[in-house]
C-alpha cells in the first residue's frame, strides 16, 4: 500500500499540489542503539508518518566500513528493526526494509561514485574521525560512505532526511552530488533537504561529553542503550561528567551540564529554560537523579516492546520481506533512469 502510494507520486507528482513529501532515514546496525540515536533519529520519525511518505532502512552495507562479527551483525540488524517499531514506526504507515535486500542501493551508489569528486570525500569530518579511531582499517568504503548514503537518499526520490546534527554534512553532499548529476542529465534527483532534529540532535557521551554519543564508545558508562535496564541507566547518570560548578544552568564550555539538561528537556518534553527553571536552587545530585528517571520512564516502553518483538521473528521477517519488495520496486525505477541517462543498454530482463 506504502509503495503504491509512492509509485503514484513519481507517476503524478506534476498534478498533485500540494504533494505529500518522502522521507527517508537509516541507522547502522554497528551495535546496540543508543539514547543519541533515539534522541537524534528514530524519536523524531514516529510524528512524520502522519503527514509523510517515511521509508526507512536498517543500513548494514554502511556498518561493514567497521570490521563487525558476522552474528553479531545479524542479531544487531533485526534488533534495530525491531526497535523501529517499538518506538512507534508502524509498518502499516511506513515502509521498513534491510538495505542490503534491495541491491539497487550498491547499484547507483558505484554509477554515484564517478560523479563525487575525491576533494569533497576527503573533507568529510566523519570519514576524518573514523579514520582516527580505526586506523588500522581505514578503507575505501569508509571513504565513499557519503557516496551509499546519497544513493540511498535519491534512489527513493527524497524530499527531507530526518537526522541527528553529526548526518547534517553527508545529506548536504547527497545535495550536491544529486545537482551535479542533474546538471548534466536534466531532473532525474530530488534534491533533498536535511531535517536536523531539536533539543536532542546532538547528544554527547556522558564520561566525554566533549564527543558525541557513539553506540561504537570503547567505555561502557559513556552511552545509555535503549535495552539497559533502570539500575543501569540510573548509575550511567550519576557517574555522568559535570563541572566543577553547582548550578543547573547551561554555559560557555558546561559541557557535561548542557548535555544533561538537552537530554533531561528531549525525555520530559520540555524546553531547556523550563528545565534550568524546574532545577533552579538543586545540586547536580538531585539533576542527575531527575535525568536519569526521565530516561528510564521514555525507554522502558522502548525496550519492552523490542523485548516481545524480538520473540516474534515471524513477524519481523514479514516486514522486512514486504519491506524488501516495496523497496526494490521503487529504487529500481530510479537506477533504470539512472542507467538510461548515463547511456548503458537497456537490461533485456
Ligand atoms: N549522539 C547523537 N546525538 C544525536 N543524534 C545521533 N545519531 C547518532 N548519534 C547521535 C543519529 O542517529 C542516526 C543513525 O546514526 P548511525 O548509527 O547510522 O551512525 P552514527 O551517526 O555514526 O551513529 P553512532 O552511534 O556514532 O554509530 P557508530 O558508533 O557505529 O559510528 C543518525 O541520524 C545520527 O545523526
Amino acid at each position: 500500500m506504502i509503495e503504491e502510494k509512492i509509485e503514484q507520486k513519481q507517476e503524478t507528482e506534476a498534478q498533485q499540489a500540494p504533494r505529500p513529501k518522502t522521507v527517508f532515514s537509516g541507522v547502522q546496525p554497528s551495535g546496540k542503539l543508543t539514547l543519541g540515536n533515539y534522541l537524534g533519529a528514530m524519536g523524531n520519525w514516529v510524528a512524520l508518518q502522519e503527514e509523510n511518505r517515511c521509508i526507512f532502512s536498517v543500513v548494514d552495507l554502511h556498518s561493514i566500513t567497521v570490521r563487525q562479527e558476522p552474528a553479531a551483525l545479524r542479531r544487531q540488524t533485526l534488533e534495530v528493526l525491531a526497535q523501529y517499531i517499538a518506538c512507534g514506526i508502524d509498518p502499516e504507515k511506513s515502509l521498513l526494509f534491510i538495505q542490503s535486500h534491495v541491491s539497487a542501493h550498491a547499484e547507483l551508489s558505484w554509477v554515484l561514485n564517478c560523479y563525487t569528486m575525491f576533494g569533497e570525500l576527503s573533507r568529510m569530518t566523519q570519514f576524518k574521525d573514523k579514520s582516527k579511531t580505526h586506523a588500522d582499517n581505514v578503507n575505501a568504503g569508509l571513504f565513499t560512505y557519503p557516496v551509499l548514503m546519497a544513493s540511498d537518499i535519491l534512489l527513493y526520490q527524497t524530499d527531507f532526511v530526518p537526522v541527528g546534527q553529526d548526518q547534517k554534512q553527508h545529506v548536504e553532499i547527497a545535495r550536491d552530488i544529486a545537482e551535479r548529476f542533474n546538471g548534466i542529465y536534466g531532473n532525474v534527483f530530488t534534491v533533498p533537504e536535511p531535517r536536523i532534529a531539536g533539543t536532542g540532535a546532538r547528544i554527547m557521551s556522558l564520561a566525554d561529553p566533549t564527543k558525541k554519543m557513539s553506540k561504537s564508545d570503547k567505555n561502557q558508562n559513556a552511552f545509555v542503550l535503549l535495552m539497559d535496564k533502570p539500575e543501569d541507566i540510573m548509575r550511567k547518570f550519576k557517574r555522568a561528567v559535570t563541572d566543577s560548578g553547582s548550578e543547573v544552568r547551561r554555559g560557555e564550555g558546561k559541557h557535561g551540564v548542557n548535555n544533561l539538561i538537552a537530554i533531561y528537556s528531549a525525555a520530559a518534553g520540555c524546553t531547556p529554560e523550563a528545565a534550568e527553571e524546574r532545577f533552579a536552587g538543586k545540586g547536580y545530585g538531585d539533576f542527575k537523579k531527575a535525568v536519569g528517571e526521565a530516561v528510564v520512564e521514555v525507554l522502558r516502553p522502548v525496550r519492552e516492546k523490542t523485548e516481545d518483538l524480538l520473540n516474534n521473528k515471524d513477524y519481523l521477517e514479514k516486514v522486512y520481506t514486504q519491506g524488501a519488495e516495496n523497496a526494490s520496486r521503487i529504487a529500481r525505477r530510479t537506477l533504470e533512469k539512472v542507467y538510461k541517462k548515463v547511456g548503458f543498454i537497456k537490461k533485456p530482463f
